[in-house]
């Protein structure tokens, strides 16, 4: 519903923006609102980075920053990239993957893009309920003569069943690699998730745990595909006037690795602040009939960085009509991954049943919806989401027919 939309206020309706009072928020509390170190710092380093005249191609910052990650996930080595997506493609092509690759559709587009960007086709395996990331078992199923690799995604910075994944791999030949977009500062046990496969892949988009505006990073104990990584990142060369293999421009800029410094230096607070958040949201959802949040296991550190709450079928209204309610009220819950990578084109197109093969995708689809968290989000701005949420619910009749006439007006 769009401001301009405003229904008129009922007396005696519930406290709630759709039937007319005032949003609980003035200003739109967004999911993904960037968390930002010190600017002083951040600053000071932009202005070393203009009296230098060194902006970018592998300069002071990207070198610093490169070796800081290598050493936090404990790898040989760490490849800055402009963004997560042309790091995946960097990969996937170091790699030689061609034919098909197996990823999940539960999954953002770009983990499906950046196979299909170069001809190579995503077969879509089935979650695991419990951890929303691959399913061993729906990946084997998808294995075909034309199967070279396999994407596992650390969905919400879950880790994936990487023993099981990696025993596949090993088995069949092919390649294993993770699409770690939100698994930075997440542990697998005692290993930091970054240093499985053949290589993983961060994101540092400006929505991130830790951004550095646009970015991304590959992550890798293997030194001859560092080698070729670099290469390839660079347009292939290997010296002036040498270029030695083909390749692209996906470097990543000093001013974005200034920024990855200065968020580096407060990640632990960030991550404390997202865990704190976390807990106050649990607090305000507990009890509440047919709404779980998606917890980490204890076993593994997590990042906190996304609130993901599932509504299942028991809950008095459905995932969609609570993202309408938030929403009204100016907060912008967002439905991650709706539809599905494979209702999307042009999977969608390519393959019209893929649907009937993931029942559990399907179903977590339909069902869950991520929550603003991050160092803009207080724990003052969680209590009213879920007073928000509590009236919603408890109205639940009188919401769901709301929300049908205010559909029906603006049809
Ligand atoms: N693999 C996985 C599993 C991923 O989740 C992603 C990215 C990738 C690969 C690819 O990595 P990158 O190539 O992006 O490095 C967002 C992000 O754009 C995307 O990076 C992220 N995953 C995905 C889960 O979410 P959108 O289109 O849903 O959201 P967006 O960009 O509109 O931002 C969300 C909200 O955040 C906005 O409504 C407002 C707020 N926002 C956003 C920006 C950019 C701000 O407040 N400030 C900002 O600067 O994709």
């Amino acid at each position: 519903m769009k401001p301009s939309e405003k229904p008129q206020s009922e007396p005696g309706a519930p406290d709630l923006a759709v039937f007319g009072r005032s949003p609980a928020f003035a200003d739109a509390l967004h999911v993904g609102r960037p968390n930002i170190g010190d600017r002083d710092r951040f600053l000071a380093r932009l202005n070393d980075i203009l009296d230098r005249r060194w902006l970018t191609n592998h300069g002071k910052y990207v070198i610093e920053l490169e070796s800081r990650i290598a050493e936090l996930i404990g790898v040989r080595h760490c490849i800055l990239v402009s963004n997560g997506t042309v790091g995946l493609e960097l990969l996937i092509r170091a790699l030689d993957l061609r034919g098909e690759v197996i990823v999940p559709a539960f999954t953002f587009v770009a983990t499906a893009h950046a196979l299909q960007w170069q001809e190579i086709t995503p077969v879509f395996a089935d979650i695991d309920s419990a951890t929303h990331c691959l399913d061993p078992e729906s990946v084997e199923h998808m294995i075909t003569p034309r199967t070279t690799g396999i994407i596992g995604v650390h969905v919400w910075g879950r880790p994936c069943a990487i023993e099981r994944l990696t025993a596949i791999a090993r088995e069949r030949n092919l390649k294993l690699l993770f699409d770690a977009a939100h698994a930075f500062g997440c542990s697998y046990g005692e290993r930091m998730l970054g240093s499985f496969g053949e290589a993983e892949v961060f994101s540092f988009h400006a929505t991130k745990l830790m951004n550095t505006f646009e970015g991304g990073a590959i992550v890798t104990d293997n030194d001859q595909l560092a080698g070729k990584l670099r290469l390839m990142h660079n347009f292939g060369f290997a010296g002036y006037d040498r270029v030695i293999y083909v390749g692209t421009n996906g470097k990543m800029s000093e001013v974005c690795a200034a920024m990855g410094l200065t968020n580096l230096d407060s990640l632990e607070d960030v991550i404390r602040c997202n865990e704190a958040n976390h807990r106050a949201y649990r607090e305000q959802f507990s009890g509440i009939r047919g709404l779980e949040l998606a917890l980490h296991d204890e076993r593994h550190r997590g990042n906190y960085q996304y609130v993901v709450i599932t509504v299942g079928g028991e809950a008095a209204l459905t995932r969609d009509e609570l993202v309408e309610v938030l929403h009204a009220e100016n907060v912008i819950a967002r439905r991650y991954f709706y539809p599905g990578v494979h209702r999307m084109e042009p999977y969608r197109s390519y393959f019209p049943h893929a649907h009937l093969l993931l029942p559990r995708t399907e179903r977590l689809c339909a069902q869950v919806m991520v929550l603003p968290t991050g160092t803009a989000v207080s724990a003052e701005d969680i209590a009213r989401i879920g007073g928000v949420m509590r009236a919603a619910l408890a109205a639940a009749p009188a919401v769901r027919a709301r929300l049908k006439t205010l559909r029906e007006q603006s049809a």
